[in-house]
């Protein structure tokens, strides 16, 4: 993204900050925000980037693990378990926390190894922050994915409304989080917002688990051992996203106004490619990467989930436009990876 249109995005953040403040506790700065599952893959982007605008001690990470030092450096953690009630309740009501990013799950790989533990996590989790986020007003913000379609589902594209017959407990739990969010917003008036995220792409933090997670590893893979082992066909085709987009329209959606959505569940859409042609794109970067395609478990959650997402409604809706192409999520990719291992030869 260039110069100018990072500040265009930041004046418009900045406005629509301002307005969001006048709603809730905190007067001049931002909302006050509680990210569940915050040591995850987005987690610290996210706070990352609210942090930067509102100041620090307006977002508190939370997670079950023991952070890095880098990762609490910028701001407060605590430790919140979503299974807890109580505990939840007294950091909202203690921290006086206007809006909930409830990042907390079991993505769709290691949910199938587990499936007991992805029910309590995924929706025992979901019903404390969804009561929580009723009783106290607060702003709820709970990802969807493309795991939350199914083979009946039309793939190419995948309408924002249509069949959902998901046959993953992670995305049997997705389905279930957006239509109880949308029976709270219509029942309760909480204000629940859902996107529904492609894979996501990112160099700085790992994904935990997913079907997509092979487009994040043969990155690592082509800067260290020079050869992928692919889980996947090489055909298999995925919707995908570079970070900084998915921070941003988690941003974007949470400040648009409420006269805008006709929908609490929006499908956003970056980009989308097979592993052959991911492959293709890095080799332009690492000519000497090999790969070999050895199919796995995750074939069979691939072959059921949307090949490309029609997001036609939030562009419509609240302005949604992705921003990073895939020639320009593979040189970001290969180009701070280059930097961070060769930093970490040093250290
Ligand atoms: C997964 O692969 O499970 C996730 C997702 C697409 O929701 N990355």
């Amino acid at each position: 993204m260039s110069a100018s249109s990072m500040r265009q995005n930041f004046l418009r953040f900045d406005k629509l900050f301002k307005a969001e403040c006048r709603l809730c506790h905190t007067g001049k700065r931002g909302p006050n925000v509680l990210i569940t599952g915050g040591l995850g893959q987005l987690g610290t982007g996210l706070a990352r980037e609210l942090r930067a605008r509102h100041g620090a001690e307006t977002v508190i990470l939370s997670d079950i693990i023991k952070p890095e030092e880098s990762e609490i450096a910028n701001g407060p953690f605590i430790f919140a378990d979503v299974l807890d009630f109580k505990c939840l309740q007294e950091i909202v009501v203690n921290k006086r926390i206007d809006w909930i990013v409830h990042f907390s799950a079991l993505l769709s790989a290691v949910g199938e190894n587990n499936v007991p533990l992805a029910v309590r996590v995924n929706i025992e989790g979901l019903h404390n922050v969804m009561e929580l986020s009723k009783q106290y007003k607060l702003k709820l913000f709970v990802p969807s994915t493309i795991g939350a379609f199914g083979p009946e589902s039309p793939r190419n594209p995948t309408p924002n409304l249509c069949i959902q017959r998901p046959k993953t407990i992670y995305g049997v739990s997705k389905v279930h989080a957006e239509l109880l969010g949308e029976y709270y917003n219509k029942r309760f008036n909480l204000d629940f917002r859902c996107l529904r995220f492609p894979g996501i792409i990112s160099y700085d933090s790992h994904p935990g688990g997913g079907t997509t997670d092979y487009a994040v590893q043969i990155f690592h893979d082509a800067i260290t051992t020079g050869k992928h082992h692919c889980y996947l066909r090489p055909d298999t085709r995925l919707p995908m996203m570079y970070i900084d987009d998915c921070l941003r329209s988690t941003i974007e959606f949470m400040l648009a106004p409420t006269d805008k959505l006709s929908t609490r569940t929006y499908n956003v859409h970056a980009m989308s490619f097979t592993p052959e042609e991911l492959f293709n794109e890095v080799r332009k970067w690492v000519p000497e990467l090999e790969i070999e395609y050895n199919p796995d478990a995750r074939q069979k959650i691939a072959d059921t989930w949307p090949m490309v997402f029609d997001d036609s409604i939030a562009r419509q809706d609240w302005g949604w436009k992705p921003s990073i192409p895939l020639d320009s999520l593979v040189e970001i990719m290969i180009t701070n990876l280059r930097r961070l291992y060769k930093e970490k030869e040093k250290a």
